[in-house]
C-alpha cells in the first residue's frame, strides 16, 4: 500500500482548504471568500484501499506581509515543507493573475526536491482567466491537473496521481482510535473555528483580521443538547463595537450562523452563548 505526506501550499484564497474538505467528504477546515483564512497548519487523515494519505493545510503565501498577524502566519507553509513531505500540491487560481504573490509562493516551492503537482483550481469558472500564465509552470512540475475543488471535479484524478507519486508504505497514522478523520487539533479549536469562519463571513475589511475565537465550555446537558461558551477576541473597543454592531445586529448574526454549523458538526442541538471581549495580546497565542 502506499502512505505518505501531502502538503497543500498556495497563495491565499486558491482554495486549499476547499479541496481538503471535499477530498475527506467532510469539513475539517473553515474557508472564506477573504484571503489568510487558513492561520495553522492542519493534518487530516485519507483512506482508502490504496493506502493513507496525511494531508497538511497550510496557511495562503501573502506577498506583502504588513501586519503582526500576517507576520506570525506566513512563515507556515514554509515550516510545514521543510518537514518531510511526500508530495508537493502546489495550487494556482487561474482566474488570478500570476503576480508577485504568485513568484513568491513559486520560489519557496522550487526549493523543495519532492514530487510535485500543479493543480489548476476553480476550473468552473470561464472567465477572468489566466491559465496561460500557469501553464507556463508545467515543465516543472510531475503532474498538471485541473480541477474544481468547490465542484468536485476531477478530484479522482489528482487522488490517482497523488497514490501514484507517493512512496510503498505502512499508514503513518492509526486512525482506529481517531475520531475520523484524525485532525490534529482539539475539538474545542474546530468548533472554535467554525465561529471564526461565520465573523470572516460576516464582518468587513480590516475587521476578520483582527478576531479570533475561543471555545470556552462544552457541556452535554442531560436532554443530549450541548452548552457551548465561548468568546470573539478582538484588539480594539472600535472593533468590539462593529463586531456588537447596532442593536446586537451582527453578533446576533454571527451566532445564529455559528449555532446552525456547530449544531451540523457535532449533530447535537446546539446552545450557543457567545460574548466580544477586547484583547490586545489574542495574536500571540495564534
Ligand atoms: N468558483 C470556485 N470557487 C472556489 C473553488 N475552490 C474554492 N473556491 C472558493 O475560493 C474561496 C477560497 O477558498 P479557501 O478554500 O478558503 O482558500 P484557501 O486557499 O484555503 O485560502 P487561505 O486559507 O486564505 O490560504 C472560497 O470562497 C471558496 O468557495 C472552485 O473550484 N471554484
Ligand atoms: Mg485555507
Amino acid at each position: 500500500m502506499k502512505s505518505g505526506i501531502v502538503c497543500l501550499v498556495g497563495r491565499p484564497n486558491v482554495g486549499k482548504s476547499t479541496l481538503l474538505n471535499n477530498i475527506l467528504g467532510q469539513k475539517v477546515a473553515i474557508t472564506s471568500p477573504k484571503p489568510q483564512t487558513t492561520r495553522v497548519n492542519l493534518e487530516a487523515v485519507y483512506e482508502d484501499d490504496r493506502g493513507q494519505i496525511v494531508f497538511v493545510d497550510t496557511p495562503g503565501i501573502f506577498g506583502k506581509v504588513v501586519d503582526s498577524l500576517s507576520k506570525r502566519i506566513n512563515p507556515r507553509a514554509e515550516q510545514a515543507l521543510s518537514r518531510h513531505v511526500d508530495v508537493v500540491i502546489y495550487m494556482v487560481d487561474h482566474t488570478r493573475e500570476k503576480d508577485f504573490e504568485e513568484n513568491k509562493a513559486i520560489g519557496i516551492v522550487r526549493k523543495i526536491k519532492a514530487p510535485k503537482i500543479l493543480v489548476i483550481n476553480k476550473s468552473d469558472v470561464r472567465t477572468p482567466t489566466y491559465i496561460v500564465q500557469y501553464k507556463f509552470l508545467e515543465e516543472e512540475f510531475d503532474r498538471t491537473i485541473e480541477i474544481s475543488a468547490l465542484h468536485r471535479k476531477n478530484l479522482n484524478t489528482l487522488l490517482e496521481a497523488i497514490f501514484e507519486l507517493l512512496p510503498e508504505g505502512k499508514p503513518m497514522v492509526d486512525t482506529k482510535d481517531m475520531v475520523q478523520p484524525g485532525l490534529n487539533i482539539e475539538s474545542k479549536t474546530f468548533l472554535a473555528e467554525i465561529i471564526r469562519e461565520k465573523a470572516f463571513l460576516f464582518l468587513r475589511r480590516e475587521v476578520p483580521y483582527r478576531v479570533t475565537a475561543i471555545v470556552d465550555e462544552v457541556v452535554e446537558r442531560g436532554s443530549g443538547a450541548l452548552y457551548i461558551k465561548a468568546r470573539i477576541l478582538t484588539t480594539e473597543d472600535r472593533y468590539k463595537a462593529m463586531i456588537i454592531g447596532a442593536g446586537g445586529v451582527m453578533i446576533k448574526e454571527i451566532s445564529m450562523a455559528s449555532r446552525k454549523e456547530l449544531e451540523t458538526a457535532t449533530s447535537k442541538k446546539v446552545f450557543l452563548d457567545l460574548t466580544v471581549e477586547t484583547n490586545e495580546h489574542w495574536m500571540d497565542f495564534v
